[in-house]
C-alpha cells in the first residue's frame, strides 16, 4: 500500500496548478457573473493536454490515468468548479468511445476530442428521467441506413458548445431500459437543436441547457456498443464521472481551507488574530479531517478504476463523502470569513453555491446511498 504520489504526478500537480492559477482564476468571477462559457481556457486545456488524459497516445491523447485527471480536475476547481466541470463532463466522451467505441471511431472521434479542440457532452437525463435514468424516453429508430432521434434531453452540460455528443434513446421502445442505446450525434445535425439555456445556482460558467431532437437522422454507425447495451454503457460512464466530481468536491474544498486558514492568520478581532479564537480553530480542525477522509476515498475509487477494477461503490462513496464535505466546508469557511464571505468580492459566495451541485449532479448523494446500499447488503 503506497499513499504517495509519483514525480509524475507531484509534476503534473504542480502543472495544472499554476495552470490554474494563471489561466482560471482571473476570469472565473467574470463567468460566473455572465454565464459565458469560457472557450478560450476550454481551448488552452486542449493546449496543455489535459483533455487528453486517460487515452492512449496513438489517438491524440496524453496518456496518463484516473489518478491524473483527479489531480487535475482538483487543482482547476480550486479555481474555478465551473471550468474543472466542464473539462471532467468532456472527458467522459472519450471514456466512453475507447471502452465502446470500434477501431473505426476511435480512429474519427477520439483524436478530435482529445487534441483536436472539439468539445463533447453526455445526455443521459430527460425532463422524467432524472435520478430514473432508465426511464428515458426519446427514441432512435432505425430507418434503412439511419437512426432517427425524437425526443428532449435536458440539463446537459457542455450540450450547447460541444461538437460532439452521446445521447442515450431507445432503439426498442418496447424494452425499457434493455431497449436504450448509445448514439453519437454531431452539433449542425438537421433535426437537431439547443432548446432553454438554464439559470443556475452555480457552475455558471459550464453552460447547461436543453437539446431537442424533432426527426433528426444520424447513421447508423453512430451507434456506439450495440444497441440495447445504452444503459450498462450510460452505468459505466457514470462510475468514472462520479470521481470526476468527487475531484471537484474535493478541490472546493481545499480551496476553501487554504482560504480560511490564510483569513484567520491576517484577519484581528478583540486585539488577535483569529487563530487565538478556539472555537473557529475546531472549524479548521473539522475541515481538515474531512478534506483528509475525502480525498483518499477519491483518490482509492481512481485507483481502482485506474487499474482496472470494480469501482461502482467506491465512486459512489467518494462522491457522496466528497461532495457533502464541500457543502460543509464551503459553509465553514463562509462563517469563518464573516460579513466578508458573505460579499461577492470574496470567492467564499461562489465556491459555497459551486459546491451544492456536487451533490446533485452525476446522480443525487440519495442515488448514491441506494448504490451502497445495494453493493454492501449483496
Ligand atoms: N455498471 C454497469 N452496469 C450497471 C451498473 C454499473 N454501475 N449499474 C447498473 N447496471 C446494469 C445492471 O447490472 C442491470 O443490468 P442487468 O439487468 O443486465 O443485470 C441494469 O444496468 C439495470 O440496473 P438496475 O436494476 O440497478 O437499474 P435501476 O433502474 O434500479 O437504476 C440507478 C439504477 C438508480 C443506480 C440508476 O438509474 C442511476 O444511477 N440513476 C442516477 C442517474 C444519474 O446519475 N444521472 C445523472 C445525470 S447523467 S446526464
Amino acid at each position: 500500500m503506497d499513499f504517495n504520489f509519483t514525480d509524475g504526478q507531484l509534476m503534473l500537480q504542480k502543472v495544472a496548478r499554476e495552470f490554474a492559477e494563471k489561466e482560471v482564476e482571473p476570469i472565473s468571477a467574470e463567468i460566473d457573473k455572465t454565464g459565458r462559457f469560457p472557450r478560450e481556457t476550454f481551448e488552452k486545456m486542449v493546449e496543455i493536454g489535459f483533455t487528453g488524459i486517460g487515452t492512449p497516445v496513438e489517438y491524440g491523447g496524453s496518456a496518463g490515468n484516473d489518478i491524473d485527471k483527479v489531480i487535475v480536475v482538483s487543482e482547476i476547481a480550486k479555481q474555478c468548479a465551473a471550468t474543472a466541470a466542464i473539462l471532467s463532463i468532456h472527458s467522459i466522451f472519450a471514456q466512453v468511445i475507447n471502452k465502446f467505441g470500434t477501431k473505426e471511431q476511435k480512429e474519427k472521434y477520439l483524436t478530435q476530442v482529445t487534441s483536436g479542440g472539439s468539445l463533447a457532452a453526455f445526455a443521459l437525463t430527460e425532463p422524467n428521467a432524472g435520478s430514473d435514468a432508465g426511464a428515458a424516453k426519446t427514441t432512435a429508430i432505425l430507418d434503412g441506413d439511419e437512426y432517427v432521434l425524437n425526443g428532449t434531453k435536458c440539463f446537459i452540460s457542455n450540450g450547447g458548445q460541444a461538437q460532439y455528443l452521446l445521447i442515450f434513446a431507445l432503439t426498442d421502445p418496447s424494452k425499457g431500459l434493455k431497449g436504450l442505446s448509445c448514439i453519437l450525434v454531431e452539433k449542425g445535425t438537421p433535426g437537431f437543436t439547443i432548446g432553454k439555456i438554464e439559470d443556475k445556482m452555480g457552475i455558471n460558467g459550464s453552460e447547461t441547457v436543453e437539446l431537442i431532437f424533432d426527426n433528426c437522422r444520424v447513421p447508423k454507425e453512430n451507434l456506439i456498443g450495440k444497441e440495447g447495451k445504452g444503459f450498462m454503457i450510460a452505468m459505466t460512464a457514470l462510475d468514472g464521472a462520479r470521481i470526476g466530481v468527487g475531484a471537484q468536491a474535493l478541490g472546493i474544498s481545499e480551496a476553501a481551507l487554504e482560504k480560511s486558514v490564510k483569513y484567520m492568520k491576517e484577519r484581528v478581532q478583540f486585539g488577535k488574530p483569529l487563530t487565538a479564537l478556539q472555537g473557529l480553530t475546531w472549524y479548521i480542525s473539522d475541515m481538515a479531517t474531512k478534506i483528509e477522509a475525502a480525498k483518499w476515498l477519491v483518490y482509492y475509487a481512481a485507483h481502482l478504476k485506474a487499474t482496472g477494477q470494480k469501482h461502482t461503490k467506491e465512486a459512489a462513496m467518494a462522491k457522496l463523502n466528497a461532495s457533502e464535505t464541500a457543502r460543509h466546508v464551503t459553509n465553514l469557511a463562509l462563517q469563518i470569513h464573516g460579513g466578508y464571505g458573505y460579499m461577492k468580492d470574496y470567492p467564499l459566495e461562489r465556491m459555497y453555491r459551486d459546491a451544492k451541485i456536487t451533490e446533485i449532479y452525476e446522480g443525487t448523494s440519495e442515488i448514491h446511498k441506494l448504490v451502497i446500499s445495494r453493493a454492501v447488503l449483496r
